[in-house]
């Protein structure tokens, strides 16, 4: 039978390196993109000529299910959400409807169109927020400390509960923090490698940063893409950590960033408590042996590799593109 995937949040980091990774597995792709007033496919462009896109949102329902319908998926990958921590306590409500209820309106168009579908659900290592142990297994209780992470559990929980209620073939991947050179600016990887450039070339001479003792397992997304294809494969549909088990602190991240052009971190990142969170994760560090017992998953980049890359993506693209003194008002003011 032929393979379609069909991919919601394909314009995000992960849905384009998902999208390249299951088009050189001979799928049909299709994304689910909603309506904005500017182009958002900067990340899907090079593959806009074997993708094909949808319109849908994860607020309507009826949208939803018009999709499923339409393109007839064997695999459905629901990466879309409302996916910055920092902003969901500004939008608690809209990152509960977005990030908690699209699930079950996701789950229920599956239900209703078709229960063979596997269903992917894109969970967090910040359900583990106030981490109960370290490191963080699938058994890990959660106690999540935002409202992203709330809602998150909710879909983790859910996604769970239609496996058990309906007996589909519903996985939640727990990804910890996963990155690249397609990394929103405002996650503090990306703002870091963008920072460094900046300064690098000379445009900025100042990195405003919040907690640097915070500490993530970080890894490359690339690498996660495939681990959630592989959980769809399994002959039993069930949950997993997707993680490098290796953890850093924000000030790593600095540090490798900054001398990777030749600089001294410490002369340029200032700490501003603006960027402060109202309740913070200090610590995630997770335990991928399941993933790597079952799945045969493991990353390929190493943290300083990964960081590297990132700095020379931005340095190519900040020398390459005149720059837009608004990008840089527009990270120090809200990430
Ligand atoms: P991004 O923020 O890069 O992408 C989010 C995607 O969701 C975008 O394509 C966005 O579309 C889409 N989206 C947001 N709201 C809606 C909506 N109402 N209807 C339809 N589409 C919508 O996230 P990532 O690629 O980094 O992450 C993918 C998923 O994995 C997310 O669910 C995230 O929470 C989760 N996750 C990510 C981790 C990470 O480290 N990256 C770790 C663990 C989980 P648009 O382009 O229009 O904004
Ligand atoms: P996170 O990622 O909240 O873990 O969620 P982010 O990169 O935003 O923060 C990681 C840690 O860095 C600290 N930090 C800063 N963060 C940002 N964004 N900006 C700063 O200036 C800054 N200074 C310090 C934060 O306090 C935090 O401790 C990401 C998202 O991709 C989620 O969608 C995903 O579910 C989780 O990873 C796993």
């Amino acid at each position: 039978m032929d393979q379609i995937a069909f991919i919601t949040g394909i314009t995000g980091q992960d849905g384009s390196y998902l999208a390249e990774f299951l088009l050189d597995k001979g799928y049909r792709v299709v994304g689910m993109t909603r309506r904005s007033s500017t182009d958002s496919m900067e990340r899907i462009e090079h593959l806009q000529t074997r993708i094909e896109l949808l319109q849908g949102d994860l607020l309507d329902q009826a949208s939803l299910v018009a999709a499923i319908q339409a393109v007839k998926p064997t695999e459905i990958y629901n990466l879309a959400a409302m996916s910055f921590v920092p902003t969901s306590w500004n939008q608690p409500v809209l990152t509960a409807e977005f990030t908690g209820l699209g699930v079950t309106r996701m789950l229920e168009a599956v239900r209703q169109v078709d229960p063979a579908i596997k269903f992917y659900q894109a969970s967090s290592s910040e359900m583990f927020g106030k981490v109960r142990e370290v490191p963080q297994n699938e058994l890990t209780p959660f106690h999540p400390r935002s409202p992203y992470g709330v809602a998150k559990a909710y879909g983790h929980f859910l996604t769970v509960n239609y496996r058990e209620s309906y007996g589909l073939f519903a996985v939640s991947g727990i990804l910890f923090n996963h990155e690249s050179p397609r990394r929103g600016l405002e996650f503090v990887t990306r703002k870091v490698t963008d920072g460094v450039a900046r300064i690098s070339l000379g445009l900025t001479n100042v990195l405003r940063m919040g907690n640097l003792d915070a500490r993530r397992d970080w890894g490359f997304a690339g690498d996660y893409v495939r681990a959630m294809w592989a959980m769809l494969q399994q002959p039993v549909a069930c949950d997993y950590v997707v993680a490098t088990g290796i953890d850093h602190s924000v000030r790593d991240v600095c540090q490798i960033a900054f001398e990777r052009v030749g600089l001294d971190y410490e002369k340029y990142v200032v700490l501003d408590e603006h960027l402060l969170r109202p309740a913070e994760v200090d610590h995630l560090l997770g335990d991928p042996t399941k993933a790597r017992q079952e799945l045969g998953w493991q990353p390929t980049v190493s943290f300083e590799d990964l960081i590297c890359m990132m700095v020379d993506a931005d340095m190519e693209r900040l020398r390459n593109h005149p720059v837009r003194h608004a990008d840089v008002a527009f990270a120090s003011a809200h990430s």
